[in-house]
């Protein structure tokens, strides 16, 4: 590859503020060279080419995996680290207790010293993105600024990047500015800044995606929440797939989980085969913008053009459209290692002799892929990718569900009285913690909408926006909530999960054809046993039975944590959820 600090087009044809910006930076980083992304294969294959060549990827079995490649992090960059990541807003209640805060004068400052001179004898990219399908009015544009060509790499396959993403941010006259160093990969000197009222992102030290592929959560989702309360939608923590029924009608659901619990699975679902005519697209496995539409209906485009999705578990049995989807052009991330360099995870059959370190595998070490390894790969190589995946207008939401992992406590699944409620219920999730972000794994945490690493702003405010929304649609979704990690006594799953949860999504679909059945089981719609299709499958009546039961004095504590959690938001906490946390204890008295 040239020094290419050539331009993707012609000067005249470029933002200002786009120019202006990089050669600040330039002065900033003081960089050996400057590369413009332009966003075609050929430039893709050439960085890949170049980190194979210095020793930074490594090329997989030809022949079982063409085209995909292995990349070791940093043994202690392997996560998102929520305590490293600020929102800094000009008054500290505008970003609420659910976010750390710095003044955002501060946090330039201390950047700056970070960044001066953190470029020398590197390359700096800039890659030119758009979060969403180039010609659609509900997408946005960023661009990234980064020292690390397996960022660049990454960035080229999540997002539409390159020259038509600068020719959009010429014609929209603004974008979100994404700074990107890895510095030295100190976790010491790493921080993740947001500064939403400038429409920017300050990221140093790391290169794990959530904190380095910037288009994603940072842009995705922190700053987008922000400009979606001022213009009036949504952005969120959601997959968004569509169902085929065997009536032929699809029907649209967005799906906000915490990090690793199965968002991408969901997305890809096989059906079962006892379960005939059943027909899955995704159109995204990880963020949903969701915008009102005139229709009065909630319309959801996926922002991002790939996956970057947790890869222990991934088999032809738990998601036969993943495992197929990453034989080809992928870029894995601390997985292991076969005698045959074939990539090998916890799931698989077959023996890893290399670990994610790269150490000869050692089972007293611990597992031999990370268990937050990764695959990233471009949404067209996925078999079951909606057709509509790049319409400009998204596509209609008939359901909204929220998913937590919960051993016990929660239900497989209820549905919510109305909106209103349904705001109270993702309000109130509650999930097991993963290793998708540093920290202690399996303890239980207040993650409301699945969103509480991600919100740009005070929470209270985001559910007052949330009712707003809802007040604005004619045609609301329904809105859901599940737990497919329900246990026994003796720690086993009591739901199989997987594709098997089709039994639980149709019968949301016909709640909303207003076909199916349900009763009042003081938490919300409950479905009775024989409301969900169990034909084919041997689950025990007394498990079925047991999966759908609400012990009343559990849910009584839950409701009082619940209130003691979103008490912190004190007067900022809309009224009308007071209220429906009060009418939701009476409703369980009885
Ligand atoms: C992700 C996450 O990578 O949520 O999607 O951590
Ligand atoms: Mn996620």
């Amino acid at each position: 590859m040239s020094t290419a600090s050539a331009l993707p087009m012609p000067m005249s044809q470029l933002s200002r503020a786009v120019t202006e910006w990089v050669e600040s930076v330039r002065q900033l980083t003081q960089p050996a060279e400057v590369h413009w992304c332009d966003g075609t294969p050929s430039e893709r294959h050439g960085l890949i080419a170049e980190l194979v060549h210095d020793g930074q990827l490594l090329r997989l079995n030809p022949e079982q995996f063409p085209d995909c490649h292995l990349y070791r992090s940093h043994p202690d960059d392997v996560a998102r680290v929520e305590h490293l990541t600020y929102i800094c807003t000009r008054s500290q209640a505008d970003a609420g207790p659910n976010n750390n805060w710095m003044d955002p004068q501060a946090a330039h400052a201390k950047m700056r010293e970070l960044f001066r001179g953190a470029m020398r004898g590197r390359r700096l990219y800039v890659i030119p993105y758009c979060m969403g399908p180039v010609d659609s009015p509900l997408a946005r544009c960023g661009v990234e600024i980064t020292d690390s060509a397996y960022v660049a790499v990454s960035m080229l396959i999540m997002t539409h990047a390159g020259r038509a993403a600068l020719q959009r941010i010429a014609h929209d006259g603004t974008f979100v500015r994404g700074l990107h160093s890895i510095g030295e990969l100190d976790p010491d000197r790493r921080f993740i800044m947001h500064f939403p009222e400038e429409l920017s992102i300050e990221s140093f030290g790391s290169g794990y995606g959530g904190n380095a592929l910037l288009g994603k959560k940072c842009h995705a989702l922190r700053i987008a929440s922000w400009q979606a309360r001022a213009e009036g939608w949504l952005a969120e923590h959601m997959l968004i797939v569509g169902l085929r029924n065997p009536r032929r009608e699809t029907h649209y659901i967005a799906a906000a989980f915490p990090s690793a619990c199965g968002k991408t699975n969901l997305a890809m679902l096989i059906p079962p085969a006892s379960l005939p005519g059943w027909e899955v697209f995704t159109v995204g496995d990880d963020i949903a913008w969701l915008h009102p539409g005139a229709d009065g209906r909630l319309w959801a485009i996926n922002p991002e053009a790939g996956y970057f999705g947790v890869v222990p578990g991934t088999n032809r049995q738990t998601n036969r459209n993943a495992y197929e989807m990453i034989h080809r052009d992928t870029l894995f991330t601390n997985v292991a290692l076969t005698a045959d360099d074939q990539p090998w995870w916890e799931g698989l059959e077959g023996t890893p002799i290399t670990d994610w370190q790269g150490r000869p595998y050692d089972p007293a070490r611990g597992p031999a892929a990370h268990p937050n390894s990764r695959f990233t790969v471009a949404a067209e190589r996925n078999p079951a990718c909606s057709p509509h995946v790049n319409d400009p207008r998204g596509v209609p939401i008939s359901a909204i569900v929220f998913g937590g992992r919960r051993r016990e406590v929660a239900p497989l699944v209820y549905e919510a009285r109305d909106w209103r409620h349904g705001v109270l219920v993702g309000a109130s999730m509650a999930s097991e913690t993963t290793a998708a972000a540093t920290g202690e794994v399996g303890v239980v945490r207040r993650d409301p909408m699945a969103m509480r690493p991600f919100c740009g702003y005070n929470f209270a405010d985001y559910w007052r926006h949330w009712l707003e929304v809802g007040a604005r649609l004619s045609r609301p979704p329904r809105i859901f909530q599940v737990n497919w990690f329900r246990r026994d006594l003796q720690g086993r799953f009591l739901w199989p999960g997987f594709g098997e949860n089709l039994r639980v999504l149709a019968w949301m679909i016909e709640r909303c054809g207003g076909r199916a059945g349900a009763h009042d089981g003081g938490i919300g719609l409950l479905p009775r046993p024989a409301d969900i299709d169990t034909r084919g499958m041997s689950l025990e009546p007394e498990t079925l039975r047991a999966l759908l039961s609400v012990d009343a004095e559990l849910w009584r504590h839950e409701l009082d944590e619940t209130r003691t959690y979103l008490e912190q938001y004190g007067e900022r906490l809309p009224e009308q959820m007071r209220i429906d946390l009060k009418k939701s204890a009476a409703a369980l008295a009885g």
